[in-house]
Formats: structure tokens, C-alpha cells, sequence
């Protein structure tokens, strides 16, 4: 499980142990180490927190949960980033929790997590 992990992990290894990471943004929207800043200089009025499967690229990996954020006038990164890391921290483990249950299903890209 990778939070701020910022090392590119190898395709092999990422295909031998099932790998998941958090990002904070609606990907495929602001893949990358900035996306918060991203965000706001955009002007997006919504933006969001994505849990994936890692695979060989960058923030590319099939999505398995996704929140939506909203974002306010007058949002610094600080208060945004202080936003997206209150879902972040449930969401996170939700989906770990859901992973280590044998609950989550993958068929491609399209991912599924079973009550
Ligand atoms: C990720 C990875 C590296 C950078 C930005 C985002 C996404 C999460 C991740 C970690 N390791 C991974 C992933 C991934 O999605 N897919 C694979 N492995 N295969 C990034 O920008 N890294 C640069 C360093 C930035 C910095 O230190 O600030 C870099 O040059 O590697």
C-alpha cells in the first residue's frame, strides 16, 4: 500500500504483489506529485480523492474507489490538501480493509468491491 510513496515501481514488481496507492484528485484528472496545486490553478470547482491499483505507469492503474471534494474560493493547497486528507484517511483504509477480505474483483480495468 503506497501513501506518498514517490518511487516509480517496477512492472514486474507491481504485477507479482497486487499494489495500491492513494492520490488526490479524480484521475484521470492531475495525475503527477502536484496535484493539488494542479487543481486549483485549473479552476476546478470539484476535485476528489482516487484509490487505484499501481501498474507500471504513473497514476494509471485501475481505479477502485473514488470520493468527490469540493473545492472552496478561497482554498489555499493548505486548506484543500487538509480536505482531500480527511477522505483520504477513510477511504484508504476502507478499501484495504476490503482487499484483505477477498472483496475486491478485477476484470481489466473495471474493479468491483462486494458488500
Ligand atoms: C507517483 C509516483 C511517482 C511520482 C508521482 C506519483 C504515483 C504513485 C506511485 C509510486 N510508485 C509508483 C506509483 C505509480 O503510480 N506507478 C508505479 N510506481 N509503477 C513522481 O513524480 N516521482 C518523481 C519524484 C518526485 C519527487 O520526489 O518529488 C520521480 O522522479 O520519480
Amino acid at each position: 500500500v503506497l501513501a506518498g510513496f514517490m518511487r516509480v515501481l517496477s512492472g514486474d514488481f507491481v504485477h507479482r504483489w497486487p499494489t495500491i496507492n492513494v492520490h488526490p484528485s479524480l484521475l484521470p484528472a492531475f495525475p503527477g506529485a502536484h496535484a493539488v496545486d494542479d487543481a486549483l490553478a485549473w479552476g476546478v470547482k470539484l476535485s476528489g480523492v482516487t484509490v487505484h491499483f499501481v501498474d507500471e505507469l504513473v497514476d494509471h492503474g485501475p481505479i477502485i474507489a473514488q470520493e468527490a471534494v469540493p473545492v472552496e474560493p478561497d482554498d489555499t493547497a493548505d486548506t484543500l490538501h487538509a480536505r482531500m486528507q480527511r477522505v483520504e484517511h477513510r477511504l484508504l483504509p476502507e478499501v484495504v480493509r476490503a482487499w484483505c477480505a477477498g472483496r475486491i474483483h478485477r476484470d481489466g480495468r473495471h474493479v468491483r468491491i462486494r458488500q
